[in-house]
C-alpha cells in the first residue's frame, strides 16, 4: 500500500519541492493533480484537508502534513536515513534553516509576480468583474494577491520590484555557494535548501529570466547539477514547465543548457 499521498499541482513551484524530495529519497507516492484554475483547491472537501486552499498537502498513513517547507522537514525526520538533505551539525542545520526562511521571503513569493502576469492572466482575463472579486474573496491565503494582479495584470513598477528580488535572491545563492565552497548551496552535499529554491530557478530560465546569473557561472553550475539530479526528471514530468503547459509561452522555450 502506497504510504504517502501528495495533492499537489504539476506546475506548482511548492509542489515542485515536495516531488523532488519524495523522488530524492524514493519513496513511492500517490499523485492527486489539483486543477488549481478550476478551483478544486477550494473546493469544501481538500480544504477539510488544508484549510488555507493552497497545494501541495501531504497525507502519511491517514494524516496530513501541510506547507511544502514543512512537508520537505517531514519527509527528512521520517526518512532521514535514505539520502539525507540535511546536515548533521545542529548549527549548519539551522543555517539551513535559515536559508530557507529566506527563500519562503524573498524568491519564492517574488516568482508568482512574473508567473501570474505572463502565464496565468488569460484565466482571468475574460471573467466578469463580479465573478473575478468572487473567486478573489474565495481564497484563504491568495485574495489581497489577487485583488492587486486585478484582470489585466500587476502594474510594471511591482513586475520590476519582483524581478529586482528575484536578482537579489540570485546574488544571494551566489554568495552562499562561494562561502561554502559550493558546488551546492551548502557545499559538497545537496541539502533542503537547494530543493527550497529549485524551482524559483528553473522557473527563471523557463521564462527567460535566466540573464539574472549571465555572469554567475557558479548559479549556472548549480542549475545543471539539479537538472542532472536522478530526482529531476520525475518531477518534473511533462507539463509541470509554464512553457510545456501554455500554448502562448512556448515561444519562451529554449533548449536547454
Ligand atoms: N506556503 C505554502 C504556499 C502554497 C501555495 O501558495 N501554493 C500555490 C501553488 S505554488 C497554490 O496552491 N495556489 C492556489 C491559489 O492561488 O488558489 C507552501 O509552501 O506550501
Amino acid at each position: 500500500m502506497t504510504q504517502f499521498l501528495l495533492y499537489n499541482a504539476p506546475q506548482s513551484t511548492c509542489s515542485q519541492r515536495a516531488r523532488f524530495v519524495l523522488n530524492a529519497k524514493g519513496l513511492s507516492f500517490e499523485e492527486i493533480k489539483l486543477d488549481l484554475f478550476t478551483g478544486d483547491q477550494l473546493k469544501p472537501d481538500y480544504l477539510k484537508i488544508n484549510p488555507n486552499g493552497v497545494v501541495p498537502a501531504l497525507i502519511h498513513d491517514g494524516r496530513a502534513v501541510l506547507d511544502s517547507t514543512v512537508i520537505m522537514e517531514y519527509l527528512e525526520d521520517v526518512r532521514g536515513d535514505v539520502c539525507p538533505l540535511s546536515p548533521q551539525d545542529p548549527v549548519e542545520r539551522g543555517r539551513m534553516r535559515w536559508m530557507m526562511r529566506y527563500i519562503d521571503e524573498m524568491p519564492a513569493p517574488s516568482i508568482r509576480v512574473p508567473s501570474f502576469n505572463l502565464a496565468f492572466l488569460p484565466h482571468f482575463q475574460d471573467m466578469s468583474e463580479e465573478a473575478f472579486v468572487q473567486l478573489a474573496n474565495s481564497k484563504p491565503l491568495r485574495k489581497e494577491f489577487l485583488l492587486a494582479m486585478g484582470r489585466t495584470g500587476f502594474p510594471q513598477k511591482e513586475m520590476d520590484q519582483a524581478i529586482d528580488r528575484l536578482n537579489r535572491s540570485v546574488a544571494r545563492m551566489d554568495e552562499w555557494i562561494a562561502q561554502s565552497g559550493g558546488p551546492w548551496l551548502m557545499g559538497k552535499s545537496v541539502s533542503l535548501a537547494d530543493i527550497a529554491v529549485m524551482p524559483v530557478i528553473v522557473r527563471m530560465a523557463d521564462i527567460n529570466l535566466d540573464k539574472a546569473w549571465e555572469d554567475k557561472p557558479a548559479i549556472a553550475h548549480w542549475l545543471h547539477l539539479i537538472r542532472t539530479h536522478p530526482a529531476f526528471v520525475p518531477t518534473y514530468y511533462t507539463g509541470s514547465l509554464l512553457t510545456e503547459k501554455y500554448p502562448h509561452l512556448a515561444s519562451l522555450r529554449k533548449t536547454a543548457a
